[in-house]
């Protein structure tokens, strides 16, 4: 019975923000098209693509990151990582990428967010014009 107990309460300390998509993801619960993933970060084709080429970048663990404007300094590495990463990715012409991208994060639902597990989007293989909608 201990073992019960046990797993409940560690699951409350570990969780403190609930479970997302990306979350099942990273475990492979839910398939996905993955391009690119090490140790701390995994990149995967967008389900819904709003441009020829488009990757999202994810954090393996967000520290319960849901956003980016709720990121603290002890987290910079990790988002210096991500964009590291998105870098490469736009820059990946076997991905489709390679002349100019668009890399954005959507910040809260009035931005667009869906996702409450932070990301990065990498677009690519068409032109963008500014602003964005
Ligand atoms: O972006 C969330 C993005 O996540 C949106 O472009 C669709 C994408 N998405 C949703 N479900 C999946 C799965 N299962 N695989 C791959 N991509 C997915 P946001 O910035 O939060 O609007």
């Amino acid at each position: 019975e201990n073992g019960r107990w046990d797993s409940i309460w560690l699951a409350g300390v570990r969780d403190k923000e609930p479970e997302t998509l990306f979350d099942k993801i990273i475990s492979g619960e839910i398939p996905a098209t993955i391009v690119k993933e090490d140790d701390k970060m995994m990149a995967f084709k967008d389900i819904n693509p709003a441009a020829p080429a488009h990757v999202l970048v994810i954090p393996k663990d967000r520290n319960g990151l849901t956003r980016l404007s709720k990121a603290t300094k002890e987290q910079s590495e990790m988002l210096g990582h991500l964009m590291l990463t998105a870098g490469e990715i736009a820059a990946d012409e076997s991905l489709g990428f390679g002349n100019g991208a668009r890399i954005v994060v959507n910040d809260g639902k009035s931005a667009g967010q869906e996702v409450f597990h932070l990301h990065i989007h990498v677009l690519g293989g068409r032109e963008f014009t500014w602003p964005p909608g």
